[in-house]
């Protein structure tokens, strides 16, 4: 048996305030365009199953072009392959927290050949195939109170795979992943999985591709849509896995480009020297920088030489590629008043705090200061924990 497996396909995704032609932000039509290229390479290859495991959308309530897109491109994706079965689970991205809003995806139920598992842990058994599919959506993961799954295979089926969203902790994971974790994820150990008790097992939640066992991966995302973008250096795509050799092919899709340039060091430089490194480093991109997600960190950069530096250029840089950050960031002191007693600095999380109490203006009348600080603390806070 042949199973495609995706995940993490983040439809709805928006970034950067950049719109196509047709109205749609730009970094939302990029994932819809790589899920339509990723569907007609499924498509092609014709496998017996496809699984998708997890994040469809990057939001609980995705726009109606992201959701009538979605619904298209699983119909170009069943109708591409008659009777064979779309198994897919919902993750911490598409579960609301509450049960009264509703799962978007149960309107993917709707497409014959579609099964949905959003929010309790079951087995989907596939007689055609003799296989069962059990399915761990997040939401039961993520139970309040601990729940405790029982992750059995069925003896009656003759192809055991397991499907769920969260990260799999272990020594292979700790090994492997290159980030700890995407926020609000559920934590599995994989001793509790036992990938050898099973004839594959797919994962989502961590956005690359990684394999923990031979039988057991991340498909990753379909594009760079995590919150550390500038990790997901590696191919974008997903993973055809074959029971019968047990062997997992990795199959690219096209992206958007991502450069991340070598960090500079403005230590000791005038501003137009900084302004001629940039420059340098800017010509250096093969192909230029057009249309581009670029990033440059300048460290030791201090204010009144990012001042001096030529803004216009930059600026110019910035309407060129699709999203350029300079990212300037000031040396690294230990300032000490003048009584020579340390002065504490500031943590992040206190920056934070009083940033968004205090400098920042709501951009949306409907956020609520109060609740956002809250978050954005929590978020620092966890972030320097990991
Ligand atoms: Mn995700």
């Amino acid at each position: 048996m042949r199973i495609a497996h995706l995940a993490d396909l983040h439809l709805g995704y928006r970034a950067y305030h950049r719109a196509t032609p047709r109205g749609v932000n730009v970094r939302e039509a990029d994932v819809a365009d790589a899920f339509r290229h990723a569907v007609a390479k499924v498509v092609e290859l014709r496998p017996d199953l496809v699984l998708v495991a997890g994040d469809v959308f990057h939001t609980v309530r995705p726009s109606n072009t992201a959701i009538a897109d979605a619904f298209r491109q699983f119909c170009v994706l069943t109708e591409g392959l008659p009777g064979v079965p779309v198994v897919m689970i919902a993750g911490n991205h598409d579960s609301p927290r509450s049960s009264d809003t509703g799962n978007i995806l149960a309107l993917f139920r709707e497409i014959e050949n579609v099964v949905v598992v959003a929010d309790e842990c079951h087995p989907v058994r596939l007689p055609a195939l003799d296989a069962s599919v059990l399915c761990m959506p997040h939401n039961a993961l993520a139970a309040e109170g601990g729940q405790t799954v029982a992750m059995e295979p069925d003896p009656k089926a003759r192809h055991n795979l397991l499907m769920l969203h969260g990260t799999v902790g272990g020594a292979a994971a700790e090994q492997k992943m290159r980030y700890v974790t995407e926020f609000g994820g559920a934590l599995v150990d994989d001793t509790a999985i036992g990938p050898q008790r099973w004839s594959y097992v797919a994962l989502g939640h961590y956005h690359i591709a990684t394999d923990l066992a031979p039988n057991m991966w991340y498909a990753g995302a379909i594009e760079r849509t995590s919150t550390n973008l500038w990790y997901e250096t590696a191919p974008k795509g997903f993973v055809l896995f074959d029971t019968e050799t047990g062997t997992a092919h990795f199959h690219p899709v096209p992206t958007r480009p991502v450069v991340d340039l070598p960090r500079l060091s403005a230590r000791g430089l005038s501003g137009a020297e900084v302004d001629e490194a940039i420059r340098e480093a800017v010509d250096g991109v093969e192909g230029g920088i057009a249309g581009k997600i670029v990033r440059l960190v300048v460290a030791d950069a201090p204010r009144h030489v990012v001042r001096e530096l030529n803004h216009r250029r930059i600026r110019e840089w910035k309407a060129e590629a699709l999203h350029f950050h300079l990212d300037a960031r000031p040396p690294e002191v230990r300032r000490r008043a003048a009584s020579g007693a340390p002065v504490r600095r500031q943590t992040l999380a206190e920056q934070v705090e009083s940033f968004l109490s205090g400098h920042w203006t709501p951009s949306a009348a409907d956020l609520t200061r109060e609740r956002l600080v809250e978050l954005g603390v929590d978020y620092v806070r966890r972030a320097e924990e990991a």
